[in-house]
């Protein structure tokens, strides 16, 4: 505990209120491991992020201009699902079984692409979203419940790191369907019904204090 306390930790990523986003998914697994952090949001509708976007780009920070960008001890790292890696290895959370970060990195990876879907559609047209909801996320979906299925060595999470932690991939999940809820694309009685391996993981991390909390605040 004392190690992980210990780094400095800077999330930079767009300011989403109560919507999590990529950043929103680093930021879960800093709250569900306990990692202080800080952070700098970025306005999406006052210029204020199109003059970062191009700083980043202008000056190498990050060449693809975007965010989530962690700086970590004085190192700065991009790639949400890659930034989780390099903090749990950091701080010592990985799993010394290499199957279990490996069903992680599975998960991880199947995300992303409705992770893409999500972020391209759930802020567009009534088509778009609609789409989301009706196309493109539930086959995804059943994908991703029936990894679970397959791959889980916990009853309800994919496996924990060390001293209990929690991993990226269960976070990635974590994160999706909180997204997928609040922006309306899907509703938690459905999750229940039809992908009842992602509601396990979905409730359990919603009971997590430090997660409960921030959800709390930014509800209000
Ligand atoms: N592959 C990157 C994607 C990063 C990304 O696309 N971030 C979005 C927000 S979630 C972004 O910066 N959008 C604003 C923009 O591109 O101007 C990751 O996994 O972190």
């Amino acid at each position: 505990k004392d190690n992980m306390s210990a780094a400095k930790v800077n999330l930079q990523y767009l300011k989403l209120g109560p919507v999590g986003g990529r950043g929103g998914v680093v930021r879960f697994f800093m709250l569900a491991n306990g990692i202080q952090y800080e952070e700098q949001l970025f306005s999406l509708s006052n210029g204020e992020w199109a003059k970062k976007k191009k700083e980043l780009i202008d000056s190498g920070e990050n060449p693809a201009g975007t965010v989530p960008i962690v700086d970590i001890d004085g190192v700065t790292i991009t790639q949400h699902v890659a930034i989780m890696r390099y903090i749990a290895s950091k701080m010592n959370l990985t799993s010394h079984e290499y199957y279990h970060n490996y069903v992680q990195d599975a998960v991880a990876d199947q995300y992303q692409h409705l992770r893409d879907d999500w972020a391209s559609n759930a802020f567009g047209s009534v088509e778009q979203k609609q789409k989301l909801t009706t196309e493109l996320a539930p086959p995804q979906l059943h994908v991703l419940d029936r990894l679970y299925a397959k791959l889980k060595l916990e009853d309800i999470l994919l496996s924990r790191g060390n001293n209990e932690s929690y991993l990226w991939g269960d976070v990635s999940i974590f994160g999706i369907l909180y997204d997928l809820i609040r922006t309306g694309n899907l509703t938690e009685e459905e999750t229940r019904s039809d992908y009842p391996n992602l509601h396990a993981v979905y409730k359990a991390f919603l009971e997590n204090e430090a997660i409960s909390k921030w959800i709390a605040d930014k509800s209000q």
